[in-house]
């Protein structure tokens, strides 16, 4: 749903009538199972993932994207290359998406050598910077500057068509760093997409103590964006949602600000049980498991039988257990022998030119 629209200057922000996403039918089935794909993906490898950590075989935190596989699937599903994407911790569904391979995941959960962090970095920190994944930063907040500096970088070196999107929870969006970067990318009118995945929960902090207006969206018109909301449950909804604020940034319009309302469904972390969740929480319609509404949306529109979807599900256990399987051989990095530098920096001192 589009929920007020800046025009390209700052002047002539207007809002306009919300126009409100009617039909929940998938308009292109390709895109749809496509997407369901990589929340399954999601899903099944965040499951072995929480249990080799509830096995003492992970080190460090591991954080579920459990309830927000949809609207992450569909941020990674719209961009192209030369595009770049700077996830969060519950976007596993985006950053396959996007074309992180599984064994990368695997690798650096487990510490294996081999991974993008060469087993130096925990788990959700990983990145490829120069396949424009940028690593995750812990600090809410500050992948949005540095996402904006990213994009005008750039642009001056002269590229042309390109998208940033970032992601950010709704306690996230509370900090100086979310201002301080949402601002200057409409000063700069960077192209941009914002997707702020409201779980209503910031570790155990609710709603109500994390912010007072009706609706985070309603901060867009004041930043100079354009915004948009989503249910999160929904994914034709963020399909066609995603899909537009990619596609507007992409033409020169303002930054993209998309609200997507989902409840975490699992604890801030694997450490946590999340017990300050009401009960009566879990039964509102933004705490429907977007995977199992897909699931049966599929089923019931005949877009794959029981037995395809069960296959589906069978070949990617499969996958996720082999990828689990060649890492847990690989070794971890070996201090004495390891280059200590940086990933990111490591060509350029090499490479001065670069
Ligand atoms: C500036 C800062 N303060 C606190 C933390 C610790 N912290 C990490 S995640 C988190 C909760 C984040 O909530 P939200 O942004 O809503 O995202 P969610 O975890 O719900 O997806 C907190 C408090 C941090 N990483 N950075």
């Amino acid at each position: 749903m589009l929920q007020a629209a800046a025009g390209k200057g700052k002047s002539t922000t207007k809002k306009t009538a919300p126009a409100r996403s009617t039909s929940s039918k998938p308009k292109v089935h390709d895109r749809y199972l496509e997407a369901f794909r990589w929340m399954l993906l999601s899903r099944i490898l965040e499951e072995k993932l929480a249990s080799l950590y509830r096995g003492g075989m992970i080190v460090g935190g591991v954080y579920l994207g459990k309830g927000q596989e949809a609207v992450s699937a569909a941020c990674g599903m719209f961009l192209q290359k030369g595009d770049v994407f700077g996830p969060l911790i519950r976007d596993q569904a985006g950053r396959s998406a996007f074309g992180e391979p599984l064994i990368d995941v695997v690798r650096t959960y487990l510490g294996s050598v081999k991974g993008p962090m060469r087993g130096r970095d925990g788990n959700i920190h990983r990145g490829r910077p120069q396949e424009n994944q940028l690593a995750m930063i812990s600090h809410l907040g500050a992948m949005i500057p540095v996402m904006v500096g990213k994009l005008m970088a750039k642009r001056m070196k002269g590229e042309k068509g390109f998208v940033g999107l970032t992601t950010l929870g709704e306690g996230g969006m509370q900090t100086g760093a979310s201002h301080e970067g949402l601002n200057i990318a409409a000063v700069e009118q960077v192209p941009l997409v914002v997707v702020v995945t409201n779980n209503h929960w910031a570790y155990s902090t609710p709603n109500e103590r994390e912010f007072a207006c009706a609706n985070l969206v309603d901060r867009a018109i004041g930043y100079g964006y354009e915004g948009h909301t989503i249910d999160g449950t929904d994914l034709n909804a963020c399909l066609e949602v995603v899909e537009t604020a990619v596609k507007r940034a992409r033409a020169g319009r303002p930054p993209q600000l998309v609200v997507a309302e989902v409840l975490r469904l699992a604890g801030h972390g694997e450490h946590d049980d999340a017990s300050y969740v009401p009960p009566e929480m879990k039964s509102q319609p933004f705490a429907q498991d977007p995977v199992a509404r897909t699931e049966k949306f599929i089923l019931e529109n005949g877009l794959l039988d029981a037995n395809a979807l069960q296959q589906m599900r069978a070949e990617i256990s499969r996958q996720v257990d082999e990828a689990v399987s060649m890492a847990q051989q690989e070794d971890a990095p070996h201090a004495r022998e390891e280059d200590w530098r940086g990933l990111s920096t490591s060509p350029l001192i090499d490479n001065p030119s670069a």
